[in-house]
């Protein structure tokens, strides 16, 4: 039988484990590493309490891109901490300024056929050149930093199969709005997506790159597309064509799931405020007032968004009643769109030109007016995500943002007549001043790390017990986003070091009472719904809930990231058997659970609500090392254990 391409990857660096046994524990060598600063503060400090001079991997980046305001002291002590921390480890660091994490890796550094793994969850961004890459917490990246394995469950593979080709006005993105509708946010759980069939050819590598990155909105595993001559095409004009190698799936392989997307039947599509797969068609909303459009992000920020754009906006006035931001996704991104003059067509336009750097989509500025529409090309409009709590974000492609801004109303772009030719151009500008190489063993040994008052001390963890007695202290519904469990934007960000200032806003989109609640009842339990901690890869998510005094939690369904976070974190997450139970829980309620370890062996374990006397069966399915580290207190603690022994 033949393999699948992520299959294939995956058995090129399989550390331990079955890949036909779908679902069990395997642990895969790691080739590549990225960070960014929000997360990767944490992850440096967790790499360094490993006690590993240089890093083993074949490369690893650090990049600034996510906290670029310095506001205060904050993100710049934390950027000069990241930077010494970097040169002195052997890791490759990106200047503020220089891009997105995912557009700078895609441009500079990733490689067909190996493995990737980021403290970002768009990390599968690599899979648009055929890169297996993992969005992971920051504890994961540290050990995959220090030589260790990265583990997650074997995959399902699923096929999305293109035919076709894609109309004038329609895009990669509403691709990926296509399968996040057909889908759903949840859809994607335990798989790969794999892209194929002969509509591939017709997607160029930033096209793919949008696909795969929001292959994260669908709760994906990652996504990968083939190396083929596009590849090699992208690759040649970022001077790498030596990097290519050409990778398919088997012909015979065989998929879980097969989906059929005919590009050439495709139309503009929107999602619609608060879930990215809450999709409609442009046409339907047509004619809603808007109030803010922003271009840009690791989903749409590539050299060839920009000049679709630009050349949309060459010659016209954006409406006076939209402010248009446009940030563009790296240094060389900026630097082409200067060079052939676009950049002078965005700014005649009226738009404002912002840093290349996550910004509006991370709540880093630009937040909505009151109640406002904006329209974003990002991938992500969670509620509260902006900055603006009720505010009211679709997420669209360039082509729609850009009808938007010129008419100030949700607008088939369509109707702005035909797509100028886009001249895109066979060599890109290449330019890695802005990325500083590591000092060499010897240098590195005299070099000191610079740390900042803000950077405060990883929180101690608890082991978990034989018996837990804790009160329900909060309960929350279906599709809590790691963005409802700690949220960011500009006034939190700076904090992402700082464990105590940050747990003040823990749930603070839920519940604003939480953390005084949390501190009070000394321990807790969290009940939530499906999908609970879907979206981004933030450690913080289930660290600050640990500094809360977060015990278990206990769910429907989890989000596979999160997850692997909260047991990292020693916080035990266990599911109900039957998800009617969870009618059945009040915020309030005393719960125990006797006989934990017991439990943790036969995969069962029983709830007692104290409060009622009812009982409640629940699942968890932990392999050893999982039980491991939850009996150890987390992942830090285990991994020192471990050291210890041998
Ligand atoms: C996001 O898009 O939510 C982020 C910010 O990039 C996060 C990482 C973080 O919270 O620092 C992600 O997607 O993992
Ligand atoms: Fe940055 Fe937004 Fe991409 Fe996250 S989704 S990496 S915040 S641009």
């Amino acid at each position: 039988m033949g393999l699948t391409l992520a299959q294939k990857i995956i058995q090129a660096h399989l550390i331990s484990g079955d890949i036909s046994a779908v679902g069990s524990e395997i642990a895969l060598r790691i080739d590549q590493t990225l960070t960014q600063d929000a997360t990767g503060t944490m992850a440096y400090l967790e790499f360094e309490t490993m006690g590993i001079d240089r890093v083993r991997t074949e490369r690893s980046v650090a990049y600034i891109d996510h906290n670029t305001l310095q506001s205060g002291f904050e993100n710049a002590d934390d950027h000069r901490y990241i930077q010494s921390v970097a040169k002195k480890h052997g890791i490759y660091f990106s200047r503020p300024g220089n891009g997105i994490c995912h557009q700078v890796h895609l441009e500079r550094f990733g490689i067909p056929g190996k493995t990737l793994i980021g403290s970002d969850s768009h990390t599968p961004t690599g899979g648009g050149i055929g890169m297996l890459a993992f969005g992971a917490g920051g504890l994961d990246v540290a050990v995959a930093m220090g030589g260790g394995a990265y583990y997650i469950n074997m995959p399902k593979m699923y096929k999305v199969n293109l035919t076709g080709k894609l109309r004038e006005f329609v895009t990669a993105k509403d691709v990926s709005l296509e399968i996040l509708r057909i889908l759903s946010v949840k859809g994607g759980v335990g798989a790969i997506i794999e892209w194929g069939g002969e509509g591939v050819a017709t997607l160029s590598v930033p096209e793919r790159a949008t696909i795969t990155n929001m292959g994260t909105e669908l709760g994906a595993t990652t996504s990968i597309f083939p190396s083929d001559e596009v590849t090699r095409a992208f690759l040649k004009a970022e001077g790498r064509e030596a990097d290519w190698v050409a990778l398919a799936s088997d012909p015979d392989a065989v998929y879980d799931r097969v989906i059929d997307i005919d590009l050439s039947t495709l139309k503009p599509l929107i999602a619609c405020p608060h879930m990215p797969d809450n999709v409609v068609t442009v046409e339907s909303l047509k004619g809603t007032k808007v109030d803010q459009v922003c271009i840009g992000s690791c989903t749409n920020s590539s050299l060839l968004d920009m000049l679709k754009v630009a050349a949309l906006l060459k010659g016209r006035t954006i409406s006076p009643e939209v402010s248009l931001s446009i940030s563009p996704g790296s240094k060389q991104v900026l630097s082409m769109l200067a060079e052939c003059g676009a950049l002078t067509d965005i700014l005649a336009s009226g738009a404002r030109v912002l840093e290349c750097a996550c910004g509006p989509c991370i709540g880093m500025g630009f937040s909505p007016n009151s109640a406002g529409v904006s329209l974003r090309t990002f991938n992500r409009n969670f509620e509260g995500r902006s900055g603006t709590a009720d505010a009211k974000v679709y997420l669209v492609s360039p082509e729609t943002a850009v009808a938007a801004a010129l008419t100030g109303e949700i607008t088939d772009p369509c109707l702005l007549g035909h797509m100028p030719e886009i001249v895109f151009p066979e060599a890109f500008r290449i330019d890695d001043s802005a990325i500083l190489a590591p000092a060499d063993p010897e240098e590195a040994k005299s070099l000191e790390v610079l740390r900042g008052p803000n950077i405060k001390k990883f929180p101690d963890s608890v082991p978990q017990e034989d018996a837990i007695r804790a009160e329900l202290i909060l309960k929350v519904g279906d599709n809590i986003t790691t963005d409802h469990i700690m949220p960011a934007g500009a006034k939190i960000l700076p904090y992402r070091s700082n464990i105590p200032h940050l747990s003040q806003f823990c749930f603070g989109v839920c519940d604003k009472t939480f953390p005084e609640r949390a501190k009070a009842a000394g321990q807790g339990i969290i009940v939530g719904g499906i999908n609970y901690g879907q979206g981004s890869s933030r450690e913080h998510a289930a660290l600050v809930p640990m500094y809360l005094g977060v015990r278990v939690v206990i769910t429907k369904s989890f989000a596979r990231i999160h997850v692997a976070n909260l047991i990292n974190a020693g916080i035990m997450p266990l599911t109900f058997r039957d998800p009617a139970d969870y009618d059945e829980l009040n915020q309030g309620d005393m719960l125990s659970i006797s006989n934990v370890y017991e439990g943790m062996e036969h995969g069962e374990m029983t709830l007692t609500d104290e409060t009622t006397g009812k009982t409640y069966p629940l699942v968890c399915q932990f392999t050893d090392r999982q039980k491991a580290i939850l009996k150890a207190g987390s992942l830090l603690q285990y991994t020192k254990q471990i050291g210890e022994e041998n």
